[in-house]
């Protein structure tokens, strides 16, 4: 084995991971050691054994290329006996996790800042995944955290730059690395999951979609499972090749920045379903025919109908949901006598109930649904799932979301962002919040009366650690409620976010407009936070 080369450097601030890893500006990722101290602070913390594997894939962003290469040579200096890298430097996120699984890794890194757009001025990120193939937990990503702020030097080799376009094995001072397809795994995965006779044969019918894959990772894995794979015609995937710019959007699937797709599914002529996917593959979009459905309903009609999908059939264990997701998939677990668990934001925090067979499926209301057959949140999966129940139910999307609204009520919901506001107006209203929640209860906002507020803390049930301060809930006499949290994703001042619930039961009105049902919420999340004082702004700039 070549010689490892010592490099010396100094600590930087702020090399927190966040909601999910360490999300920066390009320009700061650029910084001479920047990238490698946090590198070698996973390894530092993560200790791999002599010959471990580590995989290495990214969502093909800007700057991917570059610190894919250096994080090679990197990992050979600190004893990695193999890499697995998605050919091009590309594995979408819940195909990495796949891929630590299945190749028993001791862990991998992700490279992505997900939905946030890319480019040489906009964002990076870097996660570090362990074992079973999900986000790093708290005690590890804090510990990493800790060790940014003492390191002092970086392991690499002197070893040139790869060919990462070249399936195939090549050595890099003494350790193996592996170019692999970064789609064939996965979509042999979901072809295990999912009756994909049942989806071709609707599709040989009639069925029609359009999946938006915006210029992101998804493109190749929606080519080949849903063009190759399950018969839908050339040109049902738009936007199909990823680009290192996403083409100047912000692969984001919303209403807001995936806007031609919900126009194009309003549209008299519409295909039966509308999907998208982000950046980094692991949310998804779900829009019918006329049909908008919220991530929340999602995660609640899918868990409903999971018996559709071969995979899924006869074990379903239980249903998890972060805080902010509303609680329509709470009633699908209590009709089918399953366990319904509320996590913190952030993925990690299902990786335990998973690993632990408590729950099959868990969503979060920012679009992302998943299942125990990775430690992701699977865009694709989520898209398939759909068509899978529909083609087996020979339903519409908007017949189903009827139907469960008839029998379990509907969760009018929404999620209004602030974005990149002042980040000490920011601070000031979550503390202004805090200091107000033991007054809270009782007061009367409008028609709305407060029955709670609290600040959110999670014990894990497994290991029973406990996270603190992970957003506050004012709960409404007659179950409605609002959440204020502030964003663990962004790389600019602050984004706070405003999260909107009110249920109406099978008996009441199924069909209004979700900002009508919503405006006593809304105005009493203003009169209890001073949004605009604290923040100079009178509307959201992006309501999902
Ligand atoms: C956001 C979402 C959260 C999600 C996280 C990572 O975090 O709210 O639900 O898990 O992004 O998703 P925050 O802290 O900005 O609210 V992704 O697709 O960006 O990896
Ligand atoms: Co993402």
């Amino acid at each position: 084995m070549s010689e490892i080369v010592t490099v010396s450097t100094t600590p930087f601030e702020g090399q927190a991971p966040g909601t999910s890893g360490l999300r920066k500006k390009v320009k700061v990722f650029q910084q001479p050691n920047y990238a490698e101290n946090f590198i070698q602070s996973v390894f530092d913390v993560v200790a791999p054994e002599p010959g471990a594997v580590l995989v290495i894939g990214g969502d093909g962003r800007f700057h991917n290329r570059t610190v894919i290469q250096e994080a090679i040579r990197m990992a050979a200096a600190n004893g990695y006996g193999k890499v697995l890298v998605g050919k091009g430097g590309i594995l979408s996120t819940p195909a990495a996790s796949h891929v630590i699984r299945k190749y028993k890794a001791s862990g991998g890194l992700v490279l992505s800042a997900s939905h946030n757009p890319g480019g040489p001025d906009e964002d990076f990120g870097i996660k570090y995944n362990i074992a079973n193939g999900g986000p790093a937990p708290e005690s590890v990503t804090g510990a990493i955290h800790a060790r940014t702020q003492e390191i002092d030097r970086w392991l690499t080799v002197s070893a040139e730059d790869i060919d990462l376009d070249t399936p195939g094995d090549v050595q890099v001072a003494g350790m193996t690395v592996s170019i692999i397809d970064p789609v064939a795994d996965y979509a042999d995965l979901m072809e295990t999951l999912f009756d994909f006779d049942a989806i071709r044969a609707a599709v040989q019918g009639g069925f029609t979609m359009r999946f938006d894959a915006m210029s992101a990772v998804t493109g190749p894995y929606a080519h080949e499972i849903l063009e190759n794979r399950l018969g839908f015609a050339k040109g049902t995937v738009i936007n199909g090749t990823p680009l290192e710019d996403f083409g100047g959007h912000h692969p984001d699937p919303n209403l807001i920045h995936a806007e031609p797709l919900y126009l194009a599914m309003m549209a008299d002529d519409a295909p039966d379903i509308g999907a998208a996917s982000d950046g980094d593959g692991d949310r998804n979009l779900i829009i019918g025919r006329g049909r908008f459905i919220t991530p929340s309903d999602s995660l609640a009609m899918l868990a409903a109908n999971i018996e559709c999908a071969p995979g899924y059939k006869g074990r379903l264990a239980g249903i998890a949901r972060s805080m902010p997701t509303s609680a329509a998939a709470d009633r699908v677990a209590e009709a089918l006598g399953v366990g319904c668990f509320e996590t913190p934001t952030g993925w990690k925090f299902f990786g335990n109930l998973l690993d632990a067979g408590k729950v099959t499926i868990c969503g979060e209301e920012s679009a992302g649904t998943g299942s125990d057959h990775v430690r992701e949140k699977d865009g694709l999966w989520a898209v398939l799932l759909w068509l899978n129940i529909l083609a087996v139910r020979k339903i519409s999307v908007d017949a189903l979301a009827r139907e469960h609204w008839a029998k379990y009520g509907r969760n009018y919901y929404a999620r209004h962002d602030f974005e990149g506001v002042d980040k000490a107006g920011a601070d000031a209203l979550m503390e202004g919040l805090k200091a107000q929640l033991d007054t809270l209860p009782g007061k009367a906002f409008g028609p709305l009366t407060v029955a709670v507020a609290d600040s959110f803390s999670y014990t894990d049930p497994v290991d029973q650690s406990v996270s603190a301060n992970q957003g506050i809930r004012v709960l409404f006499e007659g179950g409605s409620r609002v959440v204020f949290r502030l964003s663990g994703t962004g790389t600019q001042g602050a984004t706070l976010r405003v999260y909107l619930e009110n249920y109406t039961g099978p008996d009441g009105d199924l069909d209004a407009q979700t900002a009508d049902m919503l405006a006593p919420q809304i105005a009493a999340a203003e009169a209890i936070a001073g949004i605009e004082k604290h923040t100079g702004r009178t509307k959201p700039d992006v309501i999902t």
